[in-house]
């Protein structure tokens, strides 16, 4: 910017909850012209090991997830770094909180301290400059991503037998956001019918993906369950499916075994069972972490033998550069889950996703299951022009706000805006 750059005059930081009801950190940026970026960080549940470092508290309060030192360290050390600082530089801000944080993983200030005040930042640039956030990240994003939504959830994310997370739907034949975001809530109208019939009307309590989790025991029956909503409710033509199997909770390393649709298997069988469900299934078109983060193996060989299929890698990469070119390099993966949590800034998330697409690894922006009501995934994905946006499901404010911040942008872009639609895996 020039010589009238806006420039922070503030950074405050406080402990509001999320979804779960557990801590988190709300963070607003001030600048000189008056204005005010605000941003809420998420968090997950099925978080990999190679993840930013996640400051709690540990001591009594909310069971030791307060988030007190985080924001004691915004307070006291970002905020004197930033103060008279160009707001419209957020590589500069990104990597100066990173430069002072000073680990390899920001163990020292907090991913959730560094997170906030980045995101609110980008948020305050972008009201100083009075445009909106996805334009300032980008003179380019113009694409709404397919919504991948969680229809079911198990795993970590729910209280019943499926061992894998998440059985999602994405409207690839949907001509608009307005469209796909329709066919997602008829379906999800009509599983639950669908499951109260079959499954009794518990079975439509909810997952911490904003899904059902009902007491399903098998992959093949909740994919049976998705397929009969989406004949249902008509839209056989306009609907793909993604798997997470996330697999890495799944892995005992002392047995060398995954859990995984009521047995134990070897390596190779859970291969196996990842080859199966797509012969039987051949509209699963996605499936993320089906090995544990560590078998860059297994993983290629899932790669080679499901052409066609993205492999997504959300525990094995971590939105992280050094990650990604090592499984990139392996041959491990063929598309990226960007958590902009996983890394820490918003420019290293940036990162991590246009290195992935200049691989030719299609981007997957993704929320966590710990959100808030924070849209600002969309406005990222939309600058990046992601192709697909894992979304969970319609269920609650945390999981509607993208959904409804994705339909203002369409909205607003008008003739400009692209549905990514059929096209989710050749956009860069
Ligand atoms: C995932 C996410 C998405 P978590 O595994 O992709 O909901 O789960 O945020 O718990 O890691
Ligand atoms: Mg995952």
């Amino acid at each position: 910017m020039g010589m009238n750059a806006p420039v922070i005059t503030d950074v405050q930081a406080l402990e509001i909850i999320d979804n779960r009801g557990r801590p988190t950190i709300r963070a607003r940026v001030y600048t000189d012209t008056g204005h005010c970026g605000r941003a809420d960080v998420p968090c997950g549940s099925s978080t990999g090991s190679y993840e930013a470092f996640d400051l709690r508290d540990g001591d009594n309060r909310y069971g030791g997830r307060g988030v007190h030192k985080a924001i004691a360290n915004i307070h006291g050390e970002l905020r004197p770094a930033l103060v008279g600082h160009d707001v419209t530089v957020q590589r500069q801000i990104d990597h100066l909180m990173v430069e002072l944080d000073g680990t390899k993983n920001k163990s020292r200030l907090g991913g959730n301290a560094i997170l906030a005040v980045s995101m609110a930042a980008a948020q305050a640039a972008a009201a100083a400059l009075d445009m909106p956030l996805y334009r300032y990240l980008s003179t380019d994003g113009h694409v709404l991503a397919v919504p991948q939504a969680c229809l079911i959830n198990g795993g970590l994310h729910a209280g019943n037998e499926l061992d894998a997370q998440e059985f999602c739907v994405m409207p690839v034949g949907s001509p608009t956001m307005e469209e796909a975001t329709r066919l997602v809530c008829e379906v999800f109208e009509t599983l639950k019918g669908l499951l109260e019939r079959k499954h009794g009307k518990l079975s439509t309590n909810f997952g911490e993906d904003g899904g059902f989790a009902p007491p399903l025991s098998s992959s093949r029956e909740a994919m049976d369950l998705l397929l009969e909503a989406v004949e249902k409710s008509g839209y056989v033509k306009d609907v793909v499916y993604g798997l997470d199997i996330a697999a890495t909770p799944l892995y005992d390393t002392t047995t060398g075994r995954y859990r995984f649709d009521g047995r134990q298997r070897t390596p190779d069988e859970m291969i196996v069972a990842m080859q199966e469900l797509v012969r039987e299934y051949p509209l699963i078109v996605s499936i993320e972490d089906p090995m544990q983060q560590d078998d860059l193996d297994g993983w290629k060989t899932v790669v080679d033998s499901l052409p066609g299929v993205l492999i997504v890698g959300d525990d094995l990469t971590a939105t992280n550069v050094e990650r990604l070119r090592l499984a990139i390099g392996a041959g491990a993966m063929n598309a990226l889950l960007c958590k902009v949590n996983q890394i820490g800034t918003v420019t290293e998330a940036m990162d991590a996703a246009r290195f992935s697409q200049r691989n030719r690894c299609p981007v997957v922006m993704s929320v966590r299951s710990g959100e808030t009501e924070d849209d600002i995934l969309s406005d990222i994905s939309v600058a990046l022009n992601a192709g697909v946006f894992k979304i969970g499901g319609p269920h609650g404010g945390d999981r509607s706000t993208n959904f409804n911040r994705f339909l203002e942008i369409e909205a607003e872009l008008g003739p400009v805006a692209r549905y990514a639609g059929c096209d989710y895996a050749q956009l860069a």
